[in-house]
């Protein structure tokens, strides 16, 4: 009885995981099991993509790795990518033309001027809205995609023009077959 009881909360447990853990392929990750190149901060993992790709194909590439590009959910998130964003100073991105941003995961593609998450937030609800100075101005007319400032803040930026991107990986430390487990003793 006990082993079906253990079964019964392993199903129940893992189904909570794939209904609110990340939007991932299915791979669960606790926080003690970075996915390669990624660098774990509070509840996520985060990867620099330092080759400049435009949002759409930043937003795949990110998909591909299991997560989803970065959306930003309080001020400390943003202040640490910010902080990886130093380790790739202007001076070292020789071969990138646009050095001083990443692309997130937010945009206004659905109502011009209506910044929305990837997960359909919102900037408001999802928990960060601190723009850039002067942003954002959608410049030319041409940009519905997101982006992070080095110097901190949000800008709209053109969907179109490549640029260095981050991927976030949600993780949850309930959502391993060894803390479903450790839960049933
Ligand atoms: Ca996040
Ligand atoms: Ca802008």
């Amino acid at each position: 009885m006990l082993i079906l009881r253990i079964l019964l909360l392993s199903v129940l447990i893992l189904q909570i995981c794939y209904a609110y853990g990340s939007p991932s392929q299915g791979k669960i990750y606790s926080k003690n099991e970075a996915p390669h190149g990624y660098i774990p901060f509070e509840n996520s993992f985060y990867k620099y993509h330092r080759v400049p790709q435009t949002w759409a194909k930043a937003r795949q590439i990110c998909d591909a790795e299991g997560g989803y590009l970065a959306i930003i959910n309080s001020e400390d998130e943003a202040n640490f990518l910010i902080q990886m964003m130093a380790k790739y100073p202007v001076d070292v991105l020789t071969d990138v033309r646009h050095k001083n941003n990443v692309l997130v995961g937010f945009h206004d593609y659905f109502e011009e001027g209506e910044f929305v998450t990837i997960d359909g937030k919102s900037l408001e609800n999802s928990g960060y809205v601190y723009w850039a100075p002067g942003q954002p101005n959608n410049y030319g007319g041409n940009e519905q995609c997101g982006s992070l400032w080095r110097k901190g803040g949000l800008t709209d930026f053109p969907c179109a023009t490549s640029s260095p991107f981050i991927c976030e990986i949600s993780s949850d430390t309930l959502c391993t077959i060894r803390d479903v487990e450790n839960s049933n003793q």
